[in-house]
């Protein structure tokens, strides 16, 4: 299964500790590939280079300053890649969790807070469907896909 773990930096000189963590947590469970682009790249360029990848998941690391640019993002991909599962985490998403699934339908699930251990919980469980991940509190799933 292949997993590919994204941000969209503020600048092309940040570098994202938070996917890091979450690929070395994971050990050697999944394949997972790490994406990393800035806010100014054009999303058909992200799109395009996420596509090729043929992601069975894709994590996005999301905070104030990417949240914007990346929900367009969700939207563009669920229109070429409809069975890739669409995951969200970081500090923006994690307190106000209803209101950007609510805003964002495509979605699937969001892990709220230290996305260690819920993260591995969504990648074993994504494929099967949504429905099967175990909502905890730290993890919210849309029961249908
Ligand atoms: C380092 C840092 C920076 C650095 C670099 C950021 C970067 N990588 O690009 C610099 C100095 C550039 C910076 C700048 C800013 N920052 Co800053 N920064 C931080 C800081 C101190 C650490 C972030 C970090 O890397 N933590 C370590 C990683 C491992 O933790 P994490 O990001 O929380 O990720 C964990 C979980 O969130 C979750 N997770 C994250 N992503 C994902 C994705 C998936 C799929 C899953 C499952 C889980 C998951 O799992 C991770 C592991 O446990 C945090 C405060 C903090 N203590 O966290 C603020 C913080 C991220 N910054 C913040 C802000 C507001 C800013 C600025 C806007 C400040 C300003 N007014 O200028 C700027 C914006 C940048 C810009 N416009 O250029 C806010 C963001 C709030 C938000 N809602 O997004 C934070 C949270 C501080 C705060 N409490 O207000 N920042």
């Amino acid at each position: 299964m292949k997993v590919v773990l994204a941000t969209l930096n503020a600048k092309f000189i940040h570098t994202s500790l938070a996917i890091r963590l979450l690929k070395a947590y994971s050990g050697n469970e999944f394949d997972i590939d790490l994406a990393e682009y800035t806010i100014k790249d054009p999303a058909m360029n992200i799109v395009s280079d996420l596509y090729q990848r043929k992601p069975d998941v894709i994590g996005f690391s999301c905070y104030i300053w990417n949240i914007e640019e990346t929900l367009k993002l969700v939207d563009l991909l669920k229109k070429v890649l409809p069975d890739t599962f669409i995951v969200l985490g970081g500090p923006e998403v994690s307190y106000d969790t209803e209101y950007w699934m609510k805003r964002c339908p495509n979605i699937d699930a969001i892990v709220m807070g230290d996305g260690k251990r819920p993260s591995i919980i969504c990648c074993r469980s994504s494929l099967v469907s949504a429905s099967c991940i175990t909502c905890s509190a730290q993890l919210i799933a849309r029961a249908t896909r």
